[in-house]
């Protein structure tokens, strides 16, 4: 058919009628990134997947603290009672030796409210009771980017660091006290709701936790947010993250001895009343995760493991005391 030259399709018209087609396609597509972006930040720092789908969170607990004659450390109290340590079986975030989730009943005790702070473990070494901060034989005035940490006023209120495991227990000893076990210290650090973090179950943000935030430069940092320190924090730095009893720093900033040996199976064997670990071992436990940690290995269920002489710029300690050991 022979068509006039009003019948041929008019290229610019053609263009408008495409652009005028996508513009409310382009509209649709910013009005939804307008309203997904803010609402999947929301639900990400908001929500995590619950450990155990018969989680309850427990009761706000009123926080009892007592302050140690011998290094001024505050204490912060744990009850007697049931908790569920460790990870439930489709916990696809645990290793195995975080499993299998069980119940267990402590006695009541103390534990420390932060990581033992430089200041603190001066008093001992001044007493000659401990050891200056010491790595492979080396005595340690730095921490990993600080170059003067131990001793520096400046550092007082900072973890002490470069501690084996006899230091930390020595320290303990000295101060009337001893180091935690490992049940002790994930009841101090998640309460009886099996949660995943001291502060419950929200995600990590900044104002919670000191680990390794987008300026460290770790392949497995965290790079969502920003705490405000690439080394140690002070002790307590981090209010709004403390254990339901109290508790800093119990996520973050150093990892932390326990009495406990480490055993990758003990969980499946672990006592039900007041566990204290394998009798034998050649590894000491650390828990908690530490500035340079992600947010995987912060979580209140995560083992780590070194053997006992080892001392390294991350890793320290706080100490705990039976309730029955002050009647
Ligand atoms: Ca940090
Ligand atoms: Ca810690």
């Amino acid at each position: 058919m022979k068509t006039s030259p009003t019948d041929t399709p008019n290229p610019d018209m053609g263009k408008k009628t495409l652009i005028g087609r996508l513009t409310p396609i382009m509209l649709f597509v910013l009005i939804f990134l307008a309203i997904f972006i803010p609402l999947n930040t929301y639900f990400h720092f908001n929500y995590l997947k619950l450990p155990d789908p018969d989680y309850k969170p427990m009761q706000a607990v009123t926080i009892q603290t007592q302050v140690s004659a011998q290094d001024q450390m505050e204490m912060v109290f744990v009850p007697a009672g049931k908790f569920m340590m460790g990870s439930q079986p489709d916990d696809d975030e645990a290793y195995a030796s975080e499993k299998p989730a069980h119940e267990v009943y402590l006695d009541a005790f103390w534990i420390d409210r932060s990581e033992v702070t430089n200041a603190q473990y001066a008093l001992c070494v001044s007493s000659g009771e401990c050891k200056p901060p010491t790595a492979f034989g080396v005595e340690k005035k730095n921490s990993n980017t600080y170059s003067w940490y131990y001793g520096n006023p400046e550092y007082d209120h900072f973890p002490v660091v470069y501690v084996d495991w006899e230091a930390a227990e020595n320290y303990c000893e000295w101060a009337g006290r001893r180091l935690p076990t490992e049940a002790e210290w994930e009841k101090a650090a998640r309460g009886t709701d099996q949660r995943w973090y001291p502060w419950g179950n929200k995600n990590v943000r900044g104002s919670l936790v000191n680990l390794a935030d987008r300026g460290t430069g770790h392949a497995y940092s965290y790079n969502l947010v920003e705490d405000g320190y690439n080394d140690t924090s002070p002790a307590g730095s981090y209010p709004e993250g403390a254990s339901p009893y109290g508790a800093y720093d119990m996520a973050g900033n150093v990892w932390e001895w326990v009495s406990d040996w480490y055993g990758r199976t003990y969980y499946s064997a672990s006592p039900s009343e007041n566990p204290n670990g394998p009798e034998t071992g050649t590894l000491k436990v650390l828990r908690g995760g530490s500035y340079n940690n992600g947010n995987w290995a912060i979580r209140t269920t995560t083992r780590s493991y070194l053997g006992p002489l080892y001392a390294y710029g991350y890793v320290g300690f706080r100490c705990a005391l039976s309730e029955s050991d002050l009647q």
